[in-house]
């Protein structure tokens, strides 16, 4: 497998759409995580436009799709919200595979794993096969909590001064839009900036690493930590779909047989390939081949 990174523009309409269709994005698989559905800070309008310029084989959605949490502290559903559950029925009905595996803020839904509701399929962890023939595993990430923070008391401070950070993301968003600025995460940035938040992403990455590691697959796709990446760690990838409360993110494996780390951007009104890996498998050597 190898790595690259690369930086382009994917809103050229695809193979498969038809003139004047709406479609610009065609895969074979796609992974998403924490909507926080029912969270004020969830991107929901930005995620609609993706699902409907979206067609793919099979949906994946890890976890915190919806925030129950939130839900219970304040009931906040708006027009936008429903719509976006209502575009995921209809991608189910219309053929596309989904299947849902519940994080920590939707946590209810485990216990109906094994079920199949609505057109979809509810899983604790799932295995996908890629075009090329590899396995990744997918699961949502929050069973490593206890190996990556130090105890509940922690967690929830650092809940709170989450919580706290998003506000504060919202109302910037709304002062930069008014002004016509582009959305912009400061959640982001200063976790980039902040050195125990870069300590605390390293030991998740390790921790679903070596998880995976044990359940002999080729990579795996996490999410809860709101931070996307897609790397190489050592034999194995290791892809997390980030958000949809400030990043805007999502892992997709092309029909042509990449991993790709997709980026929405507000102005293009479409997403773009931040980064990338190639499934492809590399072709036996001639030793292997006589054998
Ligand atoms: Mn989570």
């Amino acid at each position: 497998m190898s790595t690259s990174s690369i930086i382009g523009n994917q809103c050229q309409p695809q193979s498969k759409s038809r003139p004047g269709s709406l479609l610009k994005h065609s895969f074979n698989a796609l992974w998403l995580s924490d909507i926080h559905l029912g969270s004020k800070d969830c991107k929901a309008e930005y995620l609609l436009q993706l699902l409907r310029q979206t067609q793919t084989e099979s949906l994946y959605l890890v976890g915190d799709i919806i925030d129950i949490w939130a839900m219970k502290r304040r009931m906040y559903w708006p027009e936008s919200h429903n719509q976006v559950l209502q575009q995921l029925f209809i991608m189910a009905r219309n053929g596309t595979k989904i299947i849902y595996v519940p994080g920590n803020h939707d946590e209810e839904f485990k216990a109906y794993a094994g079920f199949h509701l609505w057109d979809v399929s509810i899983a604790k962890e799932h295995i996908h096969t890629t075009l090329g023939g590899q396995k990744i595993l997918m699961l949502h990430g929050d069973q490593f909590d206890s190996q990556v923070c130090v105890g509940k008391a922690l967690t929830k401070l650092g809940d709170r001064l989450y919580d706290l950070l998003l506000l504060l993301n919202r109302q910037l968003h709304r002062v930069r839009t008014h002004l016509g600025y582009p959305y912009w995460s400061l959640a982001s940035y200063i976790k980039l900036r902040v050195n125990k938040a870069q300590q605390a992403i390293g030991l998740f990455r390790a921790a679903v690493v070596c998880y995976a590691q044990d359940k002999r697959v080729d990579g795996v796709i996490c999410g809860h930590i709101h931070q996307p990446e897609l790397s190489q760690q050592g034999k194995i990838f290791y892809a997390n779909d980030g958000d949809w409360v400030e990043n805007c993110t999502f892992i997709a494996e092309s029909e042509l047989g990449e991993l790709q780390l997709h980026k929405w951007d507000e102005q293009a009104k479409c997403s773009l390939v931040i980064a990338s890996i190639s499934l492809k498998r590399k072709p036996k050597s001639l030793k292997q081949q006589v054998a």
